[in-house]
Formats: C-alpha cells, structure tokens, sequence
C-alpha cells in the first residue's frame, strides 16, 4: 500500500507588521500535525506563507515611503526568521507576489468567468481596509465594521468592479455542509456558517480599481481600465499554488489535492468555509476535506491583534524560555478550537510542573538510578513470576504506555492536540509513581538473583516509558524529544525526528544502550523573578512624565554626561521579560549597562547601533547584574512604542551629546 499523504495550511499572513503569538499559535500548532503525520508515516505537505496585496498594504508602504515589494520584502523576511526559530518544519511557503501564484490566481478568475459565474458590474457600499472585507449597510455596526474584533469605520466605496456569482450557489453549498458534516469544525463554526447563509447570500466584489497593489484581472479592459483581483479571492488560492497548481507541479497536485485540513482563525471561518468552496464549485475543483476554526489567543480579555498593540513577542519568549517551552505551552494551554488566555506566569508555570518536574524529574531520577544501580547501561527486563507486586506494578504501567499511545494517535488524527497531550502528561505522572511505588532504592539492597530481576525489570521499565515519551512529544518538542533520544543512547538510530511512531511499542527498547548523564532539560524558572519590581524598573523603562518639568539651569543640564556609546553586545537577563545586559563601547573604556527595553528591541537589532548613554549616573545593581549608566529612549504615552535616541550620524564612540 502507497503511503497515505497529508496537506496542512496555516492561515497566509499579512506581513504588514512583525507577526506575535497568536500567529506563532496557529502556526505551531500545524506544525505539530505536520510532524505527527510524517512520524505516522504520511507523505506530507504543509504550507504557510503570506498575504501581500491589497489596500491595506498598499497603505502601509506607502506611509513608510517606501515601494510595496521592499515594505513586504523586510516583513517576510522577519516571518521566516521567526519559523526558523519556532523550528516549524513547513515544506512550501508561498508568497502571493510570487509569479506562481499570479498565475494560479489569474487561471482560476479565468475559468470561473469562462463558466459565466464572474460578471461586470457597479459595486457601491462599504468597504473595511484593516479587514479587507466589503459590508453591506444592513450589515455595518453603528456605522462601523462589524466584525466584534474590529468596529473601525468603513469607507463608502463606489466603483466598477468584477463580481462573482455566489448567490448561485448557496443551494449547492448548503447541500455540501449537510452531507459532509466535518467539513467545518469545531461543530459550533459550522452553525454559525449556516446562519449566515441562511441570511441571503449575495454575489461578492472581487476586483478593485481605486489602487492597483494587486493581481490584474486576466481579461482585456476596453479602456485600458486597470482593475486588480481582491485581496481574498487572491489569497485563498494560495493553498492551490502551494501544491503545483495549475501547471507548476500536476503531480503534486494529484497527489496533495483536496488539502486534509486549512487551520484558521475564527474571525477568517468565513472567507474559507463559504468563499472558498464555492470558488472551487465555480471552477470545477475538488473542496478541501476540513477547515478548523481555533480560538484566539487573549491578554486580559481581549484578543491579542496588531492594532490594538497588545501582543506579545514570540522572539522575546523563545530567547527566554526557549521554542520548545513557549510551542508546548501554546499547544497544551489553550483547548484547541476555543478561546484561551495568555499571561507569562501561566507559562512558567507550565514549564516549572509538566517540563521541569512531570518531564524532568522522571528523566533526571531514572538516569540517576540506573547509573547507580547498572553503571549507566540499561538493563534487560526479567520474566518475573505472575503474583510478584513489582511485576504487576510493571504491567500496569505497560499496559498504560499502550493505551496512551492508542488515545494520543486517536487524538491527533481528530485535532484533539491538548487532549493528546494531557494523555502523555498522565502516562508520566503514572511513572512517576511508578518509581515511589517500586521504590529501587529498596530493591536494591536485595542482591539475590530475583532481587537483582526486579530491579532490573523496574529500570528497564521506566527507561521504556522515557523512550515512548520522546517519540509523543517530538511533534511539539522536536529539540527536547531529540534531547531525550540521545541521552538514552538512541542516536544510533538514527535522529528522532526520523523515527516511525510504529516503534512507539513496549519493548523495542535495543538491549544494552547507555543512558547518559546530560544536564536539566528544563530548569525550574522562580516565578517570583518574573516581573521586574516597579522600583528596579531601569533606565529607559517608559515612566510618564511629570505634568509641568521644571526650569533647569544650564549648569543643571551641564551635569549630565550624556555620550553615544556603540552597542557591542547584548543578551536577555533570564527570568525578567524586561532587561537585557548590553555590552557598550564608550570609546576610553567598555561597560555593562542594564535596560529595560526587551518588550521592544531583540538583541540582535542592537548590535552595532549608536545610542546615548548618561554616562555618569550611580552604577546600580538590576536582577544581580551590575548597571553602568542609563540610555535614552522617547516612549508613546501608553508605552506600545518605544524608540532609542541614536546618533544621526556616525560619530567615534564616546562622543560627548551637547
Ligand atoms: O487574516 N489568537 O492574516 P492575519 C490566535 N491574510 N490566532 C491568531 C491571533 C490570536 N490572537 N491573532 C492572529 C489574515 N492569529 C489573512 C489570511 S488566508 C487565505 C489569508 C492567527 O495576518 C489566526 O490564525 O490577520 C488568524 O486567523 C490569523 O493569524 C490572521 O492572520
């Protein structure tokens, strides 16, 4: 039998600023599919990418100054950065400026309009640039977009414009989503879709003429009118260019059309449950099999979105807790398909129970124990008589790791990713029982032959159950899995990350493989070093200012010694998710000077930068590290932007400012 192939989409992104967590959620979280397919032993293809016409980037670029290509340009390549730091494993990434796609796009306007389903018309209503999406006035929100995320105002447009007849379809659609009632998942999404239909479906606008970052429309304009494809309809055929359609690649194609799943967000359901389909009905082609709407990522109740400026870094997290603590957090955390809250404490707390002691502490007292008791070598199991206590103990935790592995591949094939995980996190809670209930440390003072099995059945045991584990968190934590693998002495077989999940089986432990001393994989985080305390918050942290500062002398201001220092090196302070340690070059001497500013700026952006420095001022001590003197940085009264005083100019370092 051929192998069984797997298509996965994240949602194609708007590089229109640096993406945050909640992107890395969606994207993580396929990412983890991914893997458990191709453990599983799938062929897989999993796609992401960006989303680059429209208005709204358009706009964007334009208020930088700068040509769209080159604004979307530095964005993406911030994007793919980020995978690689998030070790997300994708096989194509496509970008909708690529030729490609506009040839995907353009073919498949063509043959909807060749079937008569696009036609010439006026449009006149709405239109929400942030959300690319036209709106009745029937449909407006106290004259604002209706989207609840959203609610900001709508600009009345009035142009000619293509439209594509969806109102045709309705029938057809609702006969699709009644016979295939797993198409849009969660359950409840699907509801709301059909209410939405039920409501009238009208045809929709798919090409503008008021800017012109976009595909054009494929057909000659009598005028030489210049219309380009809306930003939707442009985008959603990603997910065919991404797998060699129309002629890029016809055998990819075959092979990966329908996609197995398009993962989305809840407020893009829509667009990828009505929009979509009918597209494909339009033109002939296969539907996907699911679309799964997941729930937002939140921060103290609201969702956590570029324009509200309340998001959170996923660079920032992962320099400071790693990618695979802040991948399982995201993946454990939150039900997947509802709504769940972000907060730094619930993620230390994640990493301090299940990584540092459900995960750690079984890995760390089992290598321990083994080392002790068999000179690091894993020993062989012993048949132990039916009514011995520890054999049964053993069989009991056999017989869990079986069921765990049925439950997890249950789960995973079925979206239950969280689910999946509870089940491995109950699997090493058993173990860790386990090991109080066996208690080798009495076993061990038995040197008689069957004392000696026990023992060595109880080790085998628990190192079995630690290879299991590897292979059921690799698809969430590729490193900390290949970690676990090699300090089991597995790495002669091969990296994880190749294995099959068939191998996942009591008893294919080889004989005979030294368990290695390696050092914590997750050391415990002391949540009291979370936050920095307001009376440590140091130089830069944005504070309001005074209402009316007052008049200085000059010999006030005189006192300052205020110098541009160039930035030679700079780390995160472990535990703060504020501070980073800065090396500077004051042209005489060098110096460590301690900011509060990396909910702002990664390290890497300021190496190299010349900033200003008080040069004078009380060293201070912040988090144990010793702080030489305070940079200048200009804050939004509500702290969502901070800017560092730099020098316009390059001037040796140390260079007084005056
Ligand atoms: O909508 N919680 O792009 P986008 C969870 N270009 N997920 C979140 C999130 C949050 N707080 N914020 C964003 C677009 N996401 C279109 C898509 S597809 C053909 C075109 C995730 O940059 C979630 O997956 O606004 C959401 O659907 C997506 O990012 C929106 O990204």
């Amino acid at each position: 039998m051929g192998k069984q192939t797997f298509y996965i989409t994240t949602p194609i992104y708007y590089p229109s600023d640096k993406l945050h967590i909640g992107h890395s959620y969606t994207t993580v979280i396929c990412d983890a599919f991914a893997r458990y397919h191709r453990m599983a032993g799938d062929e897989v293809l999993f796609l992401t990418g960006t989303d680059e016409h429209g208005q709204k980037i358009q706009r964007r670029a334009e208020a930088k100054g700068v040509p769209p290509q080159e604004f979307v340009d530095d964005i993406v390549a911030t994007i793919k950065d980020l995978w690689v730091r998030l070790n997300i494993s994708y096989d194509d990434f496509v970008r909708t400026t690529e030729p490609r796609h506009h040839r995907a796009v353009q073919e498949i306007f063509r043959r909807i309009y060749a079937k008569g389903d696009i036609y010439k018309s006026e449009y006149e209503g709405w239109y929400c640039t942030p959300c690319e999406t036209f709106w009745l006035e029937r449909q407006l929100v106290e004259g604002k977009c209706p989207n609840p995320d959203c609610r900001r105002p709508v600009e009345l447009t009035k142009e000619e414009s293509y439209f594509f007849r969806m109102s045709k379809y309705a029938g057809r659609w609702r006969q699709f989503i009644e016979e295939n009632p797993d198409f849009i998942q969660p359950a409840s999404r699907r509801n709301e879709m059909i209410k939405f239909v039920e409501q009238g479906l009208e045809d929709l606008c798919i090409s503008r003429t008021t800017f012109d970052w976009g595909i054009p429309v494929p057909i000659e304009e009598p005028g030489g009118k210049k219309h380009v494809i809306y930003v939707w309809f442009d985008a959603l055929t990603n997910y065919l260019t991404g797998c060699g359609w129309p002629e890029a690649d016809p055998a990819k194609y075959e092979k990966f059309w329908p996609a197995d799943v398009h993962v989305v967000g809840k407020e893009i359901v829509r667009f990828h449950t009505i929009i979509w389909p009918i597209m494909l009905m339009a033109a002939d082609l296969p539907l996907p099999k699911t679309v799964f709407g997941h729930g937002w990522l939140v921060l103290e109740g609201e969702k956590m979105s570029k324009s509200k400026g309340n998001v959170i870094d996923p660079v920032i997290l992962c320099n400071k807790y790693s990618a695979d603590a802040l991948r399982y957090f995201l993946c454990r955390e939150v039900v997947f398909g509802q709504d769940g809250s972000y907060s730094e404490a619930a993620l230390v707390s994640r990493i301090n129970a299940d990584l540092a002691n459900d995960l750690g502490n079984l890995i760390h007292r089992t290598q321990a124990m083994n080392e002790k008791y068999f000179a690091r070598i894993v020993p062989a199991a012993a048949e132990l008589p039916g009514d011995d206590p520890v054999g049964r103990l053993v069989a009991s935790l056999k017989s869990l790791a079986g069921e765990t592995v049925a439950e997890y591949r249950r789960q995973m094939e079925g979206f239950g990713l969280n689910e999946a995980l509870a089940a491995v996190w109950r699997l090493l809670g058993r173990a860790n029982k386990f090991i109080d209930e066996a208690a080798p440390w009495n076993l061990a003072k038995d040197q008689s032959p069957a004392g000696r099995d026990r023992l060595a059945t109880v080790m085998n045991a628990l190192a079995e159950v630690i290879r299991i584990v590897a292979f059921l968190i690799y698809p969430v934590m590729p490193v900390t899995a290949g970690k676990v693998w090699d300090q089991l002495g597995l790495s002669g077989r091969g990296p994880v990350a190749g294995q099959t999940l068939d191998d996942a089986e009591w008893g294919k432990l080889p004989a005979g493989v030294e368990f290695h001393r390696a050092e914590p994989l997750f050391p415990r985080i002391d949540p009291a070093t979370l936050e920095v305390a307001p009376e440590a918050t140091p130089a830069a942290a944005p504070a309001p200012a005074p209402a009316a500062p007052a008049e200085l002398d000059i010999a006030d201001f005189q006192k300052l010694d205020l110098r541009v220092a160039k930035v030679l090196r700079a780390e995160c302070i472990p535990g703060t998710d504020k501070l980073l340690k800065l090396q500077i070059d004051l042209g005489a001497e060098q110096r460590q000077i301690v900011a509060g500013i990396a909910l702002h700026y990664t390290p890497e952006e300021l190496v190299g930068k010349e900033i200003v420095v008080v040069a004078n001022l009380k060293p201070a001590k912040l988090r144990g590290e010793v702080s030489q003197g305070m940079l200048l940085a200009a804050s939004t009264p509500d702290h969502a932007v901070l800017s560092l005083v730099t020098a316009e100019r390059p001037v040796p370092p140390g260079s007084r400012v005056k």
